[in-house]
């Protein structure tokens, strides 16, 4: 792990109005893919609007891979069902970070940077990197691909290592 930069924790707060798979309504739980690292929310059953709220952390050596979040309806008998899928967009969070801000100078909640939704960062609103608690995170909405209807909310947040690279 010679190039590694920090950690990046991502909070999965909540699905929302996500896609029905089963008879009535769908077990969804959710993946968060970069290269080789593969982690996984808990299964919330019966629940079209899942309260996940819990942290996934990626170790993060290039910034550049896509990170990749998948939505599936957990099934017993059969192959787990595809709800959806998003990229998250990180660079924006990443820039921030690189200002090393002074946690006694910055307000509280100061806002760092807006990014509007575009095609390529799957964000169904605008998103704003905030300094809160003297640390910087990201609230994002975001809008699932290649299925009928859901979004998944989360929050970014930057862990450094001591002797890991700088961003
Ligand atoms: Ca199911």
């Amino acid at each position: 792990m010679d190039n590694l930069l920090g950690l990046l924790r991502i909070r999965v707060k909540r699905g929302i109005n996500l896609v029905i798979r089963d008879f009535r309504s769908s077990d969804p739980y959710c993946i968060i893919k970069l290269g080789e690292q593969r982690l996984k929310t808990r299964i919330v059953y019966k629940d079209l609007n899942p309260v996940w709220d819990e942290d996934l952390t990626l170790s993060i050596e290039n910034p550049d891979l896509p990170v990749e979040l998948m939505v599936y309806d957990h099934d017993t008998f059969s192959r787990d069902d595809e709800m959806g899928d998003a990229d998250i967009e990180i660079h924006p969070f990443l820039e921030a970070q690189k200002m090393h801000l002074d946690p006694h100078t910055v307000p509280n909640g100061t806002i760092l940077k807006r990014v509007e939704p575009s095609e390529s960062n799957c964000l169904s609103e605008e998103s704003c990197v905030t300094w809160k608690d003297g640390m910087i995170s990201q609230n994002m909405l975001l809008k699932l691909r290649n299925v009928e209807s859901g979004e998944i909310e989360l929050e970014l947040h930057w862990i450094d290592l001591p002797g890991a690279h700088h961003t």
